[in-house]
């Protein structure tokens, strides 16, 4: 007997109820975005990557036709449901969770990597998600009814974060959401399944969305910037950003730079930390990202000793520091150390130039000049 249509659930009640069970906080449904507004944003996209401020981030350059398109990715896409995961957890740089870091040289971890690997985490949580809702694709007829994506692909989340409804557009070009400000990751499944949007807005014709707006004329994200990545509202140059320098940029950091970027040394979180609607946020529940792994802050003299790929696989497994491999994070500590270390970085940084390529033997240079022409003013000389 077929069952009767008045009793069947509404998807999306279906979905935000799969949803609650699995812990994900933040569910909305954009459809996809009208051909004006994909060519306006397009444009936008074009200009940014025409500046130069995707830096050395080729792949974005290529995902350019992809980037509002779900449509391209896949075929017969009606609907992007948008998810988001929060990560904030307590502790203050300068407390330290794991150790007294106001008494050793020590570098910043930006608050997203101190636990697990986000990516590993929040993917299976969208499969589980998708499974339950849409059926395992191995045995449904649709087999591409649906795709998942977290980070990894060429979508502009944070575009259709805003046009769902579940957050809005900061001037720091963060997704932000009035209770869990802008600590959350987010996650896309596309799906050929045409569900109604949730609380349509086109993000590019305003910055308002019904789920708020910036406080009028707060400027504190793009003032605090050290090295002025934000240019302006919905405006940064990423190639400047410290979250770029430390994790995405590969090569030599510009020597213009490196003063500016202070103890970072895995991304960085000025911009959401002076937001104010980023205080009195609640800590996540989510035990992946509660356990610790890098945590808030690293020893810079152990992170310069690190010798070999084991040994920095032993301390990072499993978190998102991975990514910049062992060579990534000592030139990542060379320029804290260069910026905020002592007298005891000093023998770390000549083993570094002894053991380590050219590159980060440049770094270290670098680091033991500062180092040096701090005492020397310390000394008065
Ligand atoms: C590349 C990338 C970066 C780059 C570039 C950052 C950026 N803002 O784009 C770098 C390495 C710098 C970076 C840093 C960070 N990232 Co990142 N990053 C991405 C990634 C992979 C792609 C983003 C992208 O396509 N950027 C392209 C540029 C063009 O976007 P844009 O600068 O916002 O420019 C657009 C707007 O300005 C818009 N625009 C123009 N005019 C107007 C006017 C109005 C009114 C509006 C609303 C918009 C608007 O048009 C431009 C072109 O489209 C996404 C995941 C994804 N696939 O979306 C994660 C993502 C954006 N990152 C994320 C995170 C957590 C971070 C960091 C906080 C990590 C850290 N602590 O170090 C920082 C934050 C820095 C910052 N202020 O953005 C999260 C953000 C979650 C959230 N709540 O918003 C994402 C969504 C990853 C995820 N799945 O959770 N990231």
């Amino acid at each position: 007997m077929k069952p009767n249509p008045s009793f069947e659930q509404h998807p999306l009640d279906r979905l935000q109820a799969l949803a609650n069970e699995h812990y994900i906080h933040l569910l909305g449904v954009s459809t996809l975005p009208d051909p004006l507004v994909k060519n306006r944003m397009n444009d936008f996209y074009a200009s940014w990557i025409h500046r130069g401020w995707a830096g050395t981030m080729n792949y974005l350059k290529t995902h350019g036709p992809l980037k509002y398109s779900p449509e391209a990715i896949l075929p017969g896409c009606k609907s992007v449901i948008v998810v988001g995961l929060p990560y904030y957890q307590k502790g203050d740089w300068g407390s330290g969770k794991t150790m007294d870091l106001k008494n050793m040289a020590s570098g910043r971890i930006a608050r997203y990597a101190w636990g697990r690997d986000y990516h590993k985490t929040f993917r299976k949580k969208l499969l589980e998600l998708g499974k339950e809702f849409f059926g395992n694709p191995s045995t449904t007829a649709h087999q591409r009814e649906y795709r998942v994506f977290v980070d990894s692909g060429p979508l502009d989340e944070r575009f259709f974060a805003h046009a769902s409804g579940i957050g809005f557009t900061g001037r720091h070009t963060l997704t932000i959401n009035h209770e869990l400000g802008s600590w959350f990751f987010l996650g896309i499944i596309l799906t050929t399944l045409d569900l109604p949007a949730m609380k349509p807005t086109n993000p590019y014709e305003s910055s308002i969305s019904p789920r708020g707006t910036c406080p009028k004329s707060c400027t504190r994200c793009i003032q605090v910037c050290p090295t002025g990545a934000l240019q302006g509202p919905h405006a940064l140059d990423a190639s400047k950003c410290i979250s770029y320098l430390t994790i995405e940029h590969r090569g030599a950091i510009p020597l213009e730079l490196r003063p500016l970027m202070g103890d970072w040394i895995f991304g960085c979180d000025l911009c959401q930390e002076v937001c104010p609607l980023n205080l009195r946020v609640q800590e996540t529940a989510i035990q992946d990202f509660l356990v610790l792994r890098a945590g808030p802050g690293q020893d810079l003299v152990e992170l310069l000793a690190l010798k070999t790929d084991q040994q920095f696989l032993k301390r990072f497994a499993g978190s998102p520091v991975m990514r910049v491999k062992r060579e990534g994070i000592i030139r990542n500590a060379c320029i804290a150390a260069g910026n905020k270390g002592g007298s005891e970085c000093i023998g770390p940084l000549l083993e570094v130039i002894k053991r380590e390529n050219p590159l980060i033997q440049d770094h270290a240079r670098w680091a033991l000049d500062r180092i040096h022409e701090g005492m020397e003013v310390r000394n008065g000389l």
